[in-house]
């Protein structure tokens, strides 16, 4: 299917679509300069793999290390803005009569484009919390580390002395119940999935894609890649050019304007 052929339908699916489910991953936020989960690294971080420091093992071994690896994403994320695709996600909730977002994302961006309700699937980098007893721990923009570097011991909690956590699903983790249930329940019940910039490889939110086709909801996937596992209609390129140009196809030209 050519890319003007799979515009076409998405636009009659998403025109005609009463409930539907966007479901975005590190694509999404690419073009607001934040890396992609499988992107290799740059600069202090080039020589780790990311699939190795987003576990409990990982901070168990070397908690200084992974603290700082966070702290650099979440200074990354602070110093950048929403991009066309989180401002489109954000206006679609104007043209449709009912919308769930639901991200992989760590990142804020879904929610500073003016999304609301955001289901974070794998949390969330400005919630830490104690890898002792689990209470939140506060942490505000201006303790970022303008420095960045790649060692950075965790703080402390008020209340045990542990070590504090970033507020993400590492590997081996459980993702949070209602958040999981809530997405598997906006899957079988959307008429329309619009999946954005994920790789679709890490479950249980791989599961989505699958139990919307098992359920015959129509997909359109956009990413820049065209993937093996992608079923539906494929919009072949960049998230913050095909998902305003999508609303505007079908809802008119200042649709994709929040
Ligand atoms: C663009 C673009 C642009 C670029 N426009 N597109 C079943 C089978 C096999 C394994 C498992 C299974 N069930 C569970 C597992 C194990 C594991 C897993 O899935 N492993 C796989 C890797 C094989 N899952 C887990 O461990 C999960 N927990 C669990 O299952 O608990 C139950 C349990 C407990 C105990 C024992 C056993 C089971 C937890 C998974 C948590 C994942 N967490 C991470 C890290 C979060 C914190 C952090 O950010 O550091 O979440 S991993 C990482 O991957 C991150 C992401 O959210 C997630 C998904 O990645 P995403 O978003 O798809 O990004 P990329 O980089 O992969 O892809 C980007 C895409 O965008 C690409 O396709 C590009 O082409 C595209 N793109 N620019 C559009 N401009
Ligand atoms: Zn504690």
């Amino acid at each position: 299917m050519t890319n003007n052929v799979a515009l076409e339908k998405a636009v009659k699916l998403l025109g005609n679509a009463q409930r539907v489910l966007v479901f975005t991953g590190a694509g999404v936020s690419a073009e607001s300069g934040i890396s992609t989960f499988r992107d290799s690294l740059t600069g202090l971080w080039e020589k780790f793999d990311p699939s190795q420091l987003a576990t409990a093992t990982a901070f168990r071994n070397d908690p200084a290390l992974v603290w700082a690896w966070y702290e650099w994403r979440r200074a990354q994320v602070a110093m950048t803005r929403p991009n066309a695709a989180h401002i489109a996600i954000a206006a679609l909730k104007q043209h449709v009569p009912e919308l769930t977002v639901v991200t992989q994302n760590v990142d804020d961006l879904h929610e500073r484009a003016g999304s609301k309700e955001v289901i974070h699937l794998h949390g969330n980098l400005n919630a830490p919390r104690c890898f002792a007893c689990a209470r939140p721990y506060p942490l505000d923009v201006s303790s970022l580390n303008k420095m960045n570097p790649d060692y950075l011991a965790p703080p402390r909690c008020h209340h045990c002395g542990g070590k504090i956590r970033p507020g993400v699903v590492w590997f081996g983790e459980s993702l949070p119940d209602s958040e999981i249930r809530a997405a598997f329940k906006a899957a079988e019940n959307s008429d329309l999935l619009l999946s954005v910039g994920t790789s679709g490889v890490v479950y249980p939110a791989a599961r989505i894609p699958e139990i919307a086709r098992e359920c015959r909801v129509d997909i359109v996937h956009i990413n820049t890649e065209p993937a093996d596992i992608a079923t539906g209609t494929i919009l072949i390129g960049r998230a913050g050019e095909w998902l305003p140009r999508l609303l505007s196809e079908t809802f008119g030209n200042r649709a994709a304007l929040n």
